[in-house]
């Protein structure tokens, strides 16, 4: 596929449009320096991400995770929301209906002044307690460790959906109905391998929604999408408004 070809098509049928949904993921916030996930900053002392952000990984050793979220809170603390952050919020605006869903948690969507959204792996600046299950908003960078809750005294831990753990079912829900109702679902900054989120755009198809894709480099979603379109995000989103 050409991967600038379609621009028109899309900017027409985001004008028309009064249902609109979004999907990001960290390739929105790579152009405000957050390094991605699985991109070759995705590496932190030799571990992968993957294997930090579990409940095994915490169980095991609290400490060393709590160290890899001090490290990213201090890295994210200084990162502000980008020209695609904040087209996004003109869309809000504009659409009828419309809904944010995002995998990132560096908060920079709520930052840039997005209010429909669902931040479906949670937020860095939220804490959780393992105990009595209290979630609290904190921006201290570093957090000492190990952080104990204010209520019960209790470990805490991020408040973020680790591989193996359950979205909150309200926000699964949310999204799920919002992907399959929209007219128009665009999918920016992700690579498309992390589910749920990975079925939204065969979801949103199935529902006769226009799909439009935005990334850097072809995904496991760009064969299923009607528009592919190749870039940075902070330069291709806020050209189609
Ligand atoms: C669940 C929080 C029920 C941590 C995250 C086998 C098959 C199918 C599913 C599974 C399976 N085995 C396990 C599962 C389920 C698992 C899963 O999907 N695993 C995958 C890896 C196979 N999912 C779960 O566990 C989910 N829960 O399913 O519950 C259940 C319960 C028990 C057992 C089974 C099922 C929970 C998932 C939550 C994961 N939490 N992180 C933290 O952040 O601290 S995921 C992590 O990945 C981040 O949140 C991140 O947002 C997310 C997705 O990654 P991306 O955002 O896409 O980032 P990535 O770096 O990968 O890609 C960046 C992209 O941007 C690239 O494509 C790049 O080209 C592009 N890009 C870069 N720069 C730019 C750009 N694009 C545009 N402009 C740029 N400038
Ligand atoms: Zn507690």
């Amino acid at each position: 596929m050409e991967r600038s070809a379609g621009i028109p098509a899309v900017k027409a049928r985001l004008a028309g449009a009064r249902a609109v949904t979004v999907l990001t993921g960290a390739g929105i916030s790579a152009d405000s320096g957050v390094p991605t996930f699985r991109g070759a900053e995705g590496l932190w002392r030799n571990h992968r991400a993957e294997d930090l952000a579990t409940p095994e990984a915490f169980a095991r050793d609290p400490r060393l995770v709590w160290e890899w979220y001090n490290w990213r809170r201090e890295l994210i603390a200084t990162k502000i929301p980008n020209a695609a952050h904040h087209a996004l919020v003109e869309l809000e605006r504009r659409v009828e209906r419309f809904w944010l869903i995002t995998q990132n948690v560096d908060g920079l969507h709520p930052d840039a002044g997005s209010r429909k959204l669902s931040e479906i792996h949670g937020n860095i600046w939220k804490v959780r307690c393992t105990q009595c299950g209290q979630v609290h908003a904190n921006r201290e960078v570093p957090l000492p460790l190990l952080p104990r809750c204010p209520a019960c005294d209790e470990l805490l831990r991020p408040h973020i959906v680790w591989f193996g753990e359950s979205l909150d079912p309200d926000d699964l829900d949310r999204s799920v109905a919002a992907v399959g109702s929209c007219e128009v679902l665009l999918i920016i900054g992700t690579s498309g391998i992390v589910y749920p989120a990975a079925s939204f755009a065969s979801l949103a198809r199935q529902a006769g929604a226009f799909v439009v894709e935005i990334n850097l480099d072809p995904t496991p979603n760009s064969p299923v999408v009607d528009v592919a379109l190749g870039g940075r995000a902070a330069e291709v989103v806020p050209g189609l408004l």
